[in-house]
């Protein structure tokens, strides 16, 4: 096992791997910018090192800082978190080069996972489900045109280098489809540097749900089921469940057990996330997620399963502590990811939170790095926490939401826990009717306006 961790992140996933490596007896360092120098991460590790100024590039981007500060700490391996470098390839290699493990997947993984279009092409191989679309990519036009009148219109032009919704673009009938690929190739060549794209038959109504796996790098894998995150707001998840509404226990079994299967089969390593939209009752896979995501906690109240310590053990060498048949599902849990923005016109609001009263009680879980007199700065995303409710039955975690977020108590700045207030008392989220496109709509609509 490894004496000290060095985490390349900040905010309440800095704090959540921190606790992680604690209970597994490893000392910790933080890392932060000038930004963060009174950030909670920096507070609560055994040690910490300045890697730089506020701008991510020159900080929690910044390789030969992280590099250094390894060195210096004498730190054996590094959590890189979600977001940052946590899905870079390159980093990944050049930690190996320097004997440093990288607390994640092979970088093999990364890389593939990293183009969609080889993603999808490496996916379709191991028997998941894809959208029907193009097998690679497009360039030529024609060639376009016999694909799309073959999976049928409408079709969805998305850039292989993508993410966040970037480089994606809509062709309803033939006469849209050239003029949406060239505006996706546009799009993605400003947005990632790689004009690279391919289509896919574009499904109108779909609920996003992934599946939660782990590997242990050397063919065994478990699913620990779902998450149902379609509560989106422009590709930025707001709250996510799980079990997920629309799935009974039988669909989840097999839709864990493709994907088990087939990490167990390319030998992948650590926590990852299988990306799906569902539509009929069907499963189309879209994109694979390499890191520990936002949202796991959801994964972690209904299984029991410490999926940070999991990925600190994968990448230690051990063997997974359970095997699929001794993973069970309990209750059911929701997050809400509590921002520090408008909640109707999600206008960032950092600054300083003058008073913070979390929650608590049976079946209520803070991830959050703020405290009270904390001054949240502008420089990064604007994650207040998440609020994790369990309950055993869906309705019992929709009553302690309630509570727990009648209960919560920001004031200072803005946030979004008035926006959760209303969704909870909505009959579409309560009774679980909602696909990707409900909560544009229903802000669209004015859901929360006054
Ligand atoms: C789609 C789709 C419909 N059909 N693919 C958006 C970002 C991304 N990574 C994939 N996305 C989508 N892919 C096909 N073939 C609709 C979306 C989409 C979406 C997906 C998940 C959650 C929210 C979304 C909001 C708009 C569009």
């Amino acid at each position: 096992m490894f004496d000290k961790i060095l985490i390349a992140n900040r905010g309440e996933i800095a704090l959540r791997i921190l606790r992680a490596a604690k209970e597994l007896g490893i000392a910790t360092v933080a890392v932060y910018s000038t930004a963060d120098a009174e950030a909670m991460h920096v507070k609560l590790a055994d040690e910490s090192v300045c890697i730089g100024p506020p701008q991510a590039r020159d900080s929690y981007l910044n390789i030969p800082a992280l590099l250094a500060a390894c060195e210096i700490t004498g730190a054996d391996a590094i959590h890189p978190g979600y977001g940052f470098l946590s899905e870079n390839a390159r980093f990944a290699e050049i930690l190996a080069e320097h004997n440093i493990v990288f607390i994640g997947p092979k970088a093999e993984h990364i890389r593939i996972m990293g183009d969609k279009i080889e993603a999808k092409r490496t996916a379709r191989r191991l028997g998941i489900p894809c959208v029907p679309g193009s097998e690679g990519g497009v360039s030529d036009i024609d060639e376009a045109r016999r694909i799309a009148a073959d999976i049928g219109y409408p079709v969805l032009v998305k850039a292989a280098a993508g993410g966040g919704g970037r480089g994606m673009k809509v062709a309803r009938t033939a006469a849209d489809l050239e003029y949406a690929i060239g505006a996706a190739q546009t799009e993605a060549k400003a947005a990632f540097g790689d004009d690279s794209v391919y289509l896919e038959k574009y499904l109108e109504k779909p609920r996003h749900i992934e599946v939660q796996i782990l590997g242990d790098g050397q063919g065994r894998a478990i699913h620990l089921g779902e998450r149902d995150c379609s509560l989106q707001r422009r590709h930025q998840k707001v709250l996510e469940e799980s079990p997920s509404p629309a799935l009974n226990a039988e669909q989840r079994m097999e839709i864990g057990a493709i994907c088990a299967r087939a990490m167990a089969d390319m030998g992948y390593a650590g926590a990852g996330t299988i990306e799906f939209l569902y539509e009929d009752g069907r499963f189309y896979f879209i994109e694979m997620n390499t890191r520990i995501q936002v949202e796991h906690p959801v994964t972690e109240m209904i299984t029991g399963i410490d999926l940070v310590n999991e990925q600190i053990r994968i990448a230690a060498g051990s063997p997974l502590s359970m095997r699929q048949e001794d993973v069970a599902f309990f209750g059911h849990a929701i997050e809400c990811r509590v921002n520090a923005e408008h909640h109707s016109t999600f206008r960032p609001s950092p600054g300083r939170i003058a008073y913070f009263h979390p929650p608590g009680g049976v079946g209520v879980r803070v991830d959050s790095a703020v405290y009270q007199g904390y001054t949240i700065p502008p420089n990064y995303d604007s994650l207040v926490g998440k609020l994790i409710v369990h309950g055993r039955t869906r309705n019992e975690a929709l009553m302690r939401l309630r509570r727990a977020l009648d209960e919560f108590i920001v004031d200072g700045i803005e946030t979004t826990l008035p926006l959760f207030r209303t969704l909870v008392r909505n009959a579409d989220v309560q009774n679980g009717l909602y696909d990707i496109h409900w909560l544009e709509h229903f802000l669209a609509t004015g859901g929360m306006d006054v």
